[in-house]
């Protein structure tokens, strides 16, 4: 009946440094929710299916140079393209995980020297994007991630840009902490992939269930 629509599915983010284990967690999240017989479906950013995608993609692979506030409007247009269907997404009540979102967007790019003063700015052109409810952040310390394996060949993929990186998404962890509206949850993810999937899981069921008892909107983020 019109007095009780399907409720909306809910958005979560996976943040976190190169090698933390996130891609992995995110399938492992969404198998978990759909063999509970919840609908849930995988996105990720940057989405290098698309053209502004593949420049992004040329980019990383160090085939294309761009200016850093260029490139870092791509991957905010990048996250823009897709909210028509992201939105529908969740409207039909599908939950959905999503590998790096807007917070990848400004650590990585306030983390370069031209920007490190940036902050406010690299925010500026994410602000209005749908809003998690949950972030959750795969924590582990520069050092044990690269006894993970050594890093790629993509730009970024070095030790001093990932240590900077992960002193951004402290500072947007407390700014969305003031805030009160976006909740991280910080998941220790020098575990073993049961144990941090084990966190994931509790962390999730307790989003989705106060998304669908609250029935709040989809937020905008930064705004
Ligand atoms: P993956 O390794 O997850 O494909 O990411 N990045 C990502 C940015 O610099 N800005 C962004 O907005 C996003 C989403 C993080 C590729 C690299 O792109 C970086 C690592």
């Amino acid at each position: 009946s019109t007095d009780n629509p399907k409720p909306r599915g809910a958005f979560i983010v996976f943040e976190g440094v190169d090698r933390c284990g996130k891609t992995t967690q995110v399938g492992l999240l969404v198998k978990h929710l759909m063999t509970a017989g919840l609908a849930a479906m995988a996105m990720n950013f940057p989405d290098r299916t698309t053209m502004v995608g593949d420049l992004i993609n040329q980019y990383l692979k160090s085939k294309q140079e761009l200016d850093d506030r260029s490139v870092h409007l791509l991957f905010s247009a990048n996250r823009w393209e897709a909210v028509p269907k992201l939105e529908e997404t969740l409207s039909e009540g599908t939950t959905i995980v999503c590998d790096r979102y807007a917070y990848s967007g400004v650590a990585f790019s306030s983390s370069k020297p031209n920007l490190a003063t940036e902050l406010e700015w690299c925010k500026s052109c994410d602000v209005g994007l749908p809003a998690p409810d949950a972030v959750i952040f795969l924590d582990i310390t520069q050092e044990q991630a690269e006894k993970r394996g050594g890093f790629g060949d993509e730009r970024y993929e070095q030790s001093d840009m990932q240590k900077q990186v992960r002193k951004q998404f402290d500072k947007l962890q407390k700014e969305d902490e003031a805030d009160g509206r976006v909740p991280w949850h910080f998941v220790n993810a020098a575990q073993t992939v049961d144990e941090v999937q084990h966190d994931i899981n509790k962390i999730v069921e307790s989003t989705i269930s106060s998304v669908q008892e609250s029935k709040k909107p989809v937020g905008k983020l930064w705004k």
